[in-house]
């Protein structure tokens, strides 16, 4: 069975992304420390400079779903289907260049399909497919993103409800504690982010820290 929306919407609250290439601690450490934190979700987005490929790659995929799984944290892969499948991950994560979300739903099954869309033209399309979940952004500048478009995303998010379209969202793109709440205001269910997290001094500190941005702005709804 296909997970339902409202439970996809309370996985996406807190939703941290990270690959070797975002930390310069040890990569388990970082995301265990996340999960003391509260994330409520995590990806497995290995690359660009300094990541690791092949065997390498797999290995860490399969200790970090580990440690997922012992806290009960859905684990997603950026892109890579085969390695999804592989490790058995709880879902998959796909942007406009990478495989299309047609055939990725198709081989994995019930698995959660994240999208990434920029336009009403790629979000239909994504919904189509049956993604689960759209990662729109970037909302801010960022800089985790080498090829990243110029952030517009808060705009698209606010263009996607008022079409009445209610699939689960997940803004992404240069967030932290202090826009978190402009960003759920826009209409998104959740905050995704790299370096908030994977940069942060004290990464479970800074996992509560945007928990507790998030719980106030729910506060004044
Ligand atoms: N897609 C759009 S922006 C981005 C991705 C993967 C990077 C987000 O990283 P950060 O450090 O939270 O800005
Ligand atoms: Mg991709």
């Amino acid at each position: 069975m296909r997970i339902q929306a409202n439970k996809m919407k309370e996985m996406l609250q807190l939703y941290f992304i990270m690959g070797t290439q975002n930390t310069n601690s040890v990569p388990l450490e970082v995301l265990e420390q996340a999960i003391s934190g509260g994330i409520t979700m995590f990806q497995f987005r290995e690359k660009g400079r300094g990541s690791l490929s092949d065997l390498a790659k797999e290995e860490l995929a399969r200790n970090l779903m580990k440690l997922c799984k012992i806290h009960s944290v859905p684990f997603i892969v950026n892109d890579d289907v085969d390695l999804a499948l592989a490790i058995d991950a709880n879902g998959v994560h796909v942007g406009q260049d990478d495989e299309k979300a047609d055939q990725v739903r198709r081989k994995i099954g019930d698995k959660i399909l994240g999208v990434s869309a920029h336009t009403m033209d790629e979000v239909r399309k994504a919904i189509e497919y049956g993604a689960d979940y759209l990662g729109i952004g970037p909302i801010f500048p960022t800089e985790s993103k080498e090829d990243a478009k110029p952030p517009n995303g808060g705009a698209l998010i606010k263009e996607i409800r008022k079409a009445g379209i209610s699939i689960p969202i997940v803004g992404i793109g240069g967030i932290t504690a202090e826009n978190a709440a402009a960003v759920m205001e826009t209409g998104a269910d959740g905050i995704s982010l790299i370096s908030a997290i994977s940069h942060a001094k004290n990464p479970e500190k800074a996992a509560l820290d945007l928990k507790l941005s998030l719980l106030s702005n729910n506060r004044r709804k």
